[in-house]
C-alpha cells in the first residue's frame, strides 16, 4: 500500500509592482527566518482562492482585490513525510496598506535583488517563471527543510 499522507493545501501569494516584488520575513513558525510570498493552510469550509485572500491580508495588511494563479507546487518532506501541495497566485489588484504582523514582516524587493540565500532553496527555479508571467506546475523533494534534493518543473 502506499504510504503517502494526503497532501495539506496552502496559499502563497505574491504581489508585484513596477519591478519590485512584495515578499515578507516569517518571524515565527515553518518557514521562520526567511523571505517569502504571504500564505498558509485552506481551512475546513473555505475554497483556496478565501484562503489564499484570508491570509494575504491577515500577514501583510493588503487586501487583494484581483487573483490569479500561476502554479502548483508539491513538496515532499523526506524527514517528516509531509507533503504540501502549494497553490501559488498572483495578486494582480489590492487595496490597503503593508503592515507589519506578529508573523511576517513585509517588504518591496528590486526583482534584480531578491534574496534567495534567505529563501527556501525552490524559489530560485520558479520565481523567474512567475516574473515572467509564466503559469508553472512542479514538485520539489526536500530531505529536510534546508536541503532540496530534487525537482521537476514545467510551465504549462
Ligand atoms: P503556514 O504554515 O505559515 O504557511 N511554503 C513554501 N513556500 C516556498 N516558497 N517554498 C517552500 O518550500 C514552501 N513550503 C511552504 C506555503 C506556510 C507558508 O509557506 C509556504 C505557505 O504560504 C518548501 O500557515
Amino acid at each position: 500500500m502506499d504510504t503517502l499522507s494526503k497532501p495539506k493545501i496552502l496559499t502563497l501569494c505574491l504581489a508585484k509592482k513596477d519591478e519590485m516584488i512584495l515578499l515578507g520575513m516569517k518571524k515565527r513558525g515553518f518557514g521562520e527566518g526567511r523571505w517569502n510570498g504571504f500564505g498558509g493552510k485552506v481551512e475546513e469550509g473555505e475554497t483556496i482562492i478565501e484562503a489564499a485572500i484570508r491570509e494575504m491580508e491577515e500577514e501583510s495588511g493588503l487586501k487583494a482585490e484581483e487573483l490569479e494563479e500561476k502554479g502548483i507546487i508539491l513538496f515532499h518532506f523526506l524527514d517528516t513525510g509531509k507533503l504540501l501541495e502549494v497553490h501559488i497566485f498572483d495578486v494582480l489588484k489590492y487595496s490597503g496598506e503593508i503592515t507589519e504582523t506578529e508573523e511576517m514582516s513585509p517588504k518591496w524587493f528590486n526583482i534584480r535583488e531578491i534574496p534567495f540565500e534567505k529563501m527556501w532553496a525552490d524559489d530560485i527555479y520558479w520565481i523567474p517563471l512567475f516574473l515572467n508571467g509564466d503559469k508553472f506546475n512542479g514538485k520539489f523533494v526536500f530531505e529536510n527543510n534546508d536541503k532540496l534534493l530534487d525537482y521537476n518543473l514545467k510551465t504549462i
